[in-house]
């Protein structure tokens, strides 16, 4: 039988960054006088470091040098950076472990799909880089979602065709760029929200084991 490849988001799939990223753009945002709110956070979910200070800057109506921008990038990174220096597997989000752990078992192909340029040390702070086949992250893509090359490029790295792929995300930008490709797009979050997607949970606790059986078979 084919094998199929898995291919899961970091932030809001595996673990929750989003907190973390969002205390560090705050701190910018305060500091550029731009009001920030949790809302505007959501904004922000699946989308590259330099896109997110594109669109805090809109927000403040603020016109930046190149200069500024690559000033505040370092600056949100080194503070991101502190703030996810003590993760550890208890930030790994429920559920995730067991499905990890089946599709092993099962003897499939587990790979990373992340926009974020600091995925593998997290992977590695929360101990299950080992489990993974293939990953692809944000140092490794020109076009971020929803454009599908993060997608294809970790399809390729596992020999799977686009068909035998399924994607886990919690952003809109990421169903639409599984569903660019061809893939399952599962949505992990609110399925108003991810009404794109073709299936939907709350969080991989709401998956059953015979979910994945089913999308091998
Ligand atoms: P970094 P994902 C994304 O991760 C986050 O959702 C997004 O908020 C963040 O800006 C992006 O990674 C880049 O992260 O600054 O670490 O490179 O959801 O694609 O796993
Ligand atoms: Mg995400």
């Amino acid at each position: 039988m084919t094998k199929k490849a898995f291919i899961f988001d970091l932030d809001g799939v595996i673990v929750d960054t989003a907190k973390y990223h969002f205390l560090a753009w705050q701190k910018i945002a305060a500091e550029l006088g731009i009001e920030f709110t949790p809302e505007h956070n959501e904004e922000l979910k699946g989308v590259s470091r330099v896109r997110s200070l594109d669109i805090i800057l809109a927000l403040g109506n603020i016109k930046a040098t190149p200069e500024d921008k690559e000033k505040w990038l370092t600056q949100k990174n080194a503070d991101y950076l502190s703030y996810i220096e003590n993760m550890d597997e208890s930030e790994i989000l429920p559920g995730v472990i067991n499905v990890l752990q089946f599709i092993k078992e099962k003897q499939q192909f587990i790979a990373l799909g992340s926009a974020s340029k600091n995925a593998r040390p997290i992977l590695e702070k929360v101990k299950i880089l080992h489990l993974f086949d293939a990953i692809v992250d944000g140092n490794d893509v020109t076009n971020a979602k929803p454009d599908p090359e993060v997608f294809l490029r970790a399809a390729q790295l596992v020999n799977a065709k686009n068909e035998d792929a399924i994607v886990f995300e919690d952003s809109v930008a990421g169903i639409q760029a599984a569903n660019i490709a061809n893939m399952i797009s599962v949505g992990i979050g609110d399925d108003k929200i991810l009404h794109e997607a073709k299936y939907n949970f709350k969080d991989f606790t709401f998956m059953d084991t015979s979910f994945i059986e089913a999308l091998i078979n």
